[in-house]
């Protein structure tokens, strides 16, 4: 089995340097089991995330060069805000430092204590958004996505007799909008069809409900409709990601991940009155509305990448480096969540760790057991990121209790993808001697950011 064939070469090489057995054991003890305190020099091949971890081209270097760093009407604004035009097909535009900066002014405009915002599946930070103004997130993905062994080809998908079961019990104007993830992150990177964005259009103008996407992986989501739904099959990337927001009333969006750059954020909409008001806020928390916590040249990299991360070779190339990965995986027996995402294998740690309780965090005994044995770091996606239920204090155990290996973008080459995954066919051959964890610090926000852990003896 071969990898695909990169749809460019290399200009530029970063060096890495794979430490010792020694330091790797030091190391994850410093970090206290949690990947995200671990030092990026002790981390030999970093699958971490794919956000704002990219490989810029050369014409998105360049095009930093041509950064107008005034604070005010910098042309590199005009074209960023030209590309989500064209690109998205979007007409307003609101410029953020990151993602998590258009949640913020998005959710904190539409959300109003007591609200309910049903989506399909939760992410970490969209969640704690709509929490912060007095919401509640409520899960309305089809029950496939709950299951990693289960290949329904579109596992993104939202299950309308769920989303119709709160508006039935809470009432119509309880619901703020309805939040459509692509590509969905915590399921896998499992993308929703087309077919069900635009049911999903027609439900909601039953009930004047807004739907705003969170759109961070769409050109991700735009390939897996071209290679699996009937009719777009040689439908150009553009076009497909034009209907997709065609269904919706805006959306967030994180640049770190589809535009292939290192930071960058905006909202987008056609809803004059929530781009007047985001607008306006927009000076408030991230600066002035032609830059938003952005410098000239980000914005020309975000509107230039914005463009090629649509270019279907390279869209082809990057599925299929993560395919590639996956499938040696499977191979070897290794429990995977399937169909094989977008952005990132997930492995299944309650399949692979079953010796474990779910109180002995077996996701996060993983990806600090990976990191130990051959310094690749990866991402605990399970209980641990979930956190508490905010009225009992409760933790919640989630059915998918993942660990991430997230290919940053034109960034690896295909040995990287097999060195990684004969060290994680290796460690699972020896699963049974690895030890569980029990958390010893806890913040109170985002704790998987900042949490501390210690091994409990087998
Ligand atoms: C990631 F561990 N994702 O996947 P920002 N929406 C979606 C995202 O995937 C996303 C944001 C909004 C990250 C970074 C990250 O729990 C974590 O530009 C679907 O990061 O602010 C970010 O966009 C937020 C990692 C975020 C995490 C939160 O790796």
């Amino acid at each position: 089995m071969n990898g695909p064939v990169e749809p460019f070469k290399i200009k530029v090489v970063e060096p890495v340097n794979l430490p010792s057995e020694e330091r790797r054991k030091e190391a994850i003890r410093e970090a206290g089991f949690n990947t995200f305190l671990l030092l990026s020099e002790d981390v030999f091949i970093d699958l971490l995330t794919d956000s704002g971890t990219s490989a810029m081209s050369d014409n998105q270097w360049a095009g930093m060069m041509l950064g107008d760093e005034a604070y005010a009407g910098s042309k590199n604004f005009y074209n960023l805000e030209k590309a989500v035009q064209e690109v998205l097909g979007y007409k307003y535009m609101v410029p953020t430092h990151q993602g998590r900066g258009a949640e913020h002014l998005m959710y904190s405009h539409l959300v109003k204590p007591g609200h309910l915002v049903p989506r399909n599946m939760y992410f970490t930070t969209s969640k704690l958004h709509v929490e912060l103004p007095g919401g509640k997130m409520v899960d309305v993905i089809i029950d496939e996505a709950h299951d990693p062994e289960n290949l329904h080809p579109f596992k993104g998908n939202v299950d309308f007799k769920k989303l119709q079961k709160y508006i039935d019990e809470y009432g119509i104007d309880k619901i703020a909008f309805v939040n459509v993830e692509m590509d969905v992150n915590m399921a896998g990177g499992q993308p929703i069809s087309m077919q069900n964005l635009r049911e999903l259009r027609e439900f909601c103008n039953d009930y004047k409900l807004k739907i705003i996407y969170d759109a961070t992986r769409s050109s991700e989501n735009a390939y897996f409709i071209r290679e699996r739904e009937k009719g777009y099959e040689d439908t150009p990337i553009i076009n497909i990601l034009n209907e997709m927001m065609s269904y919706s009333d805006g959306c967030i969006y994180s640049s770190k991940k589809d535009c292939l750059v290192n930071i960058g954020g905006f909202l987008a909409t056609n809803d004059k009155e929530i781009f007047e008001s985001t607008r306006n806020m927009v000076v408030v928390y991230e600066g002035l509305h032609t830059y938003g916590g952005m410098a000239g040249r980000d914005m020309e990299a975000v509107a230039r990448g914005l463009r090629e991360g649509t270019q279907y070779e390279y869209l082809k190339y990057r599925v299929n480096q993560v395919r590639y990965l996956g499938e040696l995986l499977m191979k070897a027996n290794v429990p995977i969540v399937k169909p094989i995402g977008g952005h990132a294998v997930f492995l299944n740690a309650l399949k692979f760790l079953p010796h474990l309780s779910r109180e002995q965090w077996p996701a996060q005994t993983l990806a600090a057991a990976i990191y130990e044995d051959s310094a690749v770091r990866t991402m605990e996606r399970g209980a641990i990121s979930k956190g508490r239920d905010k009225e009992t204090g409760q933790n919640v155990f989630p059915k998918l209790e993942l660990v991430r290996l997230t290919i940053p973008r034109r960034v690896y080459t295909n040995s990287h993808m097999e060195y990684t995954a004969n060290s994680i066919v290796n460690l699972y051959n020896k699963r049974d001697t690895i030890p569980g964890l029990k958390m010893i610090y806890e913040p109170q926000y985002l704790r998987f950011f900042q949490a501390r852990f210690e091994q409990v003896p087998l």
